[in-house]
């Protein structure tokens, strides 16, 4: 006789400490009731009829695009609020200078009062998840409590997420504790507080991605990256990308931009037909978690499962993989709409927007039609060239890290660091030119440290000291090259064409860690001679290709008074390796 499969035991009971926690923070905010989140297809299903039944979502057209929504966000929320955005240490030297503080104590004070009562008439969702493969050693947990289905429905697609997750806390006994509110949208009253030391994060006042699904930049990157210091490894704002070239090797880049960089779009680069033979994986878009292995390389993993990507410039020419990959099951934030209800946004070769990112009748004299942090939400396997390694458990690894930003002048379009002290120093320099990704100014250089000054929990002077002792311990260090594909004329015009054809600088960069291409002085570091580079099939001019592998020196000199002026303000903590790197530098330019 057959014998019925015991019911498994309801999630509110699997791990005590969560239930506690989570029974704790309902009595504060008095939710209407509490969902727990399985993870299961049927429950996202769930959640998007909730969302359209509640006009939040809105349907995008099924023939076109099956199974897309769109969400509004309200017009004040639709960017990360670096500003309002706080690492809450005991000590406020380990928070450093490029972080705003707040005694934990106080923080707490202030986000109790914030969310008492704040859930009150709504649904408080609990969100165990997983940063990084279920069963890798280098994944680690954590539990989003949220009173917005918008953003269950992201981490649900950008984590893994469910009951898996929570059997792992129970069986590891430790979790990031992420509470959140969209409150009342008030940016009067919106805070993203970090505790690096009690491992929690509260968030009150945004729905908006990077503040409100924490296991993003909250977790993954700002609580992350205390987390590695204190265990030896490094959480990084970098994509992941394997290369396959034609004589079959595949190489692992990481890679870290500022926001809004194009970072997706390198991760999925399309080879150019001019470059036959080259095949791309991607392994991550955005965060990278690096632990040195007993083999003395250095291994990475993505830990998120989904991409959170920006919309405006994607088209079959940019990025075929992310367009290819959002014409189903996508979740996009803030784009403007055609008379048939298709996602439009800039750089869209075709279609008429009809209504805008706020669903209003379009207008050009009111500015783009979708809004320039548009998003798309969705799951990293939907993507044509999605790594089979996305799901090692123990990564890829690394031959390669490039550091990059945004200058209309100065940077190279590609040099390499001397060896890894002299990288660190690179990645320490890195300045760029601001995005739509954080509230601000867009287009003013500012300093932005290894694409983290965002996103680091900790003192920067601590954290460059930590990724020279991570490199003191690798016998075969991935190299570090330096890019810049934004250089310009003097009329404004772009000298790179970028996109796919940077698989070229690329190339070069694995010719390098293979050992069989030369590198040339360029007294900033070593340099390609023009011919390493593989222009075939690209119509750049010879003085084009100079100029974007030109070093000025005077301006170089400027650059490194900068860079000293800069790593000045953390005084005494700075580590004096970096100096001894910066004194190095100055030499070869006085030279
Ligand atoms: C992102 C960001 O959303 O860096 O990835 O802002
Ligand atoms: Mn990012």
């Amino acid at each position: 006789m057959a014998t019925a499969s015991p019911l498994p035991m309801p999630m509110s009971q699997l791990c005590r400490a969560v239930t506690e926690w989570v029974e704790s923070v309902r009595a504060l905010t008095q939710p209407a009731e509490v969902q727990w989140c399985e993870g299961s297809a049927a429950e996202r299903d769930g959640l998007i009829a909730r969302l359209v039944r509640e006009g939040q979502l809105l349907r995008l057209n099924p023939r076109h695009f099956p199974n897309c929504h769109l969400y509004r966000s309200d017009p004040g929320d639709v960017a990360r609020v670096e500003h309002l955005t706080y690492v809450c240490t005991r000590s406020k030297a380990d928070a450093g200078p490029n972080n705003n503080w707040l005694d934990p104590q106080a923080a707490h004070a202030k986000m109790r009062e914030l969310f008492r009562g704040a859930m009150r008439s709504r649904t408080l969702y609990v969100i165990p998840y997983c940063m990084g493969p279920l069963d890798s050693p280098f994944a680690r947990c954590g539990v989003e409590i949220t009173d917005s289905a918008y953003v269950a429905l992201n981490m649900l697609i950008m984590t893994r997420a469910g009951r898996a997750a929570l059997e792992r806390i129970e069986r590891e006994r430790t979790f990031v504790r992420g509470l959140h509110s969209v409150g009342e949208l008030d940016p009067e009253r919106r805070f993203i507080m970090h505790y690096p030391e009690e491992l929690a994060i509260e968030s009150f006042g945004s729905g908006y991605g990077g503040n409100a699904l924490l296991g993003k930049k909250c977790h993954a990157l700002r609580i992350a990256s205390w987390q590695a210091r204190a265990e030896g490894w490094l959480a990084e704002h970098m994509l992941i990308v394997g290369l396959r070239n034609r004589r079959g090797e595949t190489h692992y880049l990481a890679a870290a931009f500022p926001s809004a960089c194009g970072k997706t779009n390198l991760a999925m680069l399309i080879p150019p037909d001019s470059l036959p033979g080259w095949e791309v994986f991607t392994v991550g878009d955005d965060i990278a978690w690096l632990h040195p292995g007993a083999d003395g390389r250095l291994w990475a993993i993505n830990p998120e499962a989904g991409y959170f990507g920006v919309v405006p410039g994607t088209n079959r020419r940019t990025n075929r993989n992310a367009f290819e990959m959002i014409r189903r099951d996508t979740l996009f934030t803030n784009v403007a709409l055609t008379a048939d209800a298709q996602p439009w946004w800039e750089g869209l070769p075709a279609g008429t927007p009809q209504t805008d990112w706020r669903g209003r009748p379009y207008d050009p004299a009111r500015g783009p039609a979708a809004h320039p942090n548009s998003r798309f939400t969705v799951d990293a396997r939907r993507n044509p060239a999605c790594s089979p390694q996305l799901n090692d458990p123990h990564g890829v690894p690394l031959s390669a890290i490039i550091f990059g930003g945004r200058r209309r002048e100065l940077a190279p379009l590609v040099y390499e660091a001397r060896d890894w002290a002299h990288g660190v120093l690179v990645g320490a320099s890195m300045a760029s030119q601001s995005t739509a990704a954080a509230t601000g100014e867009v287009g003013v250089i500012r300093r932005d440290p290894m694409a983290m000054q965002p996103f680091c929990g900790y003192n920067f002077a601590d954290y460059w000291r930590h990724w020279l002792e991570v490199g003191a311990r690798l016998r075969q260090p991935p190299r570090i090259f330096h890019v810049n594909w934004f250089r310009q004329d003097s009329q404004g015009r772009f000298l790179w064409p970028g996109f796919g054809e940077n698989l070229r600088v690329l190339a070069w960069m694995i010719e390098r860690c293979a050992g069989r291409a030369d590198a040339r002085d360029g007294r900033i570091g070593l340099l390609p001679h023009p011919a390493g580079i593989d222009t075939r099939g690209l119509s750049l001019e010879p003085e084009t290709l100079r100029a974007l592998l030109a070093v000025d020196v005077p301006l170089w000199r400027q650059e490194l008074a900068e860079t000293r002026a800069y790593l000045g303000q953390y005084g005494e903590r700075l580590p004096q390796e970096l100096l001894h790197e910066l004194d190095r530098s100055a030499a070869a330019l006085a030279r």
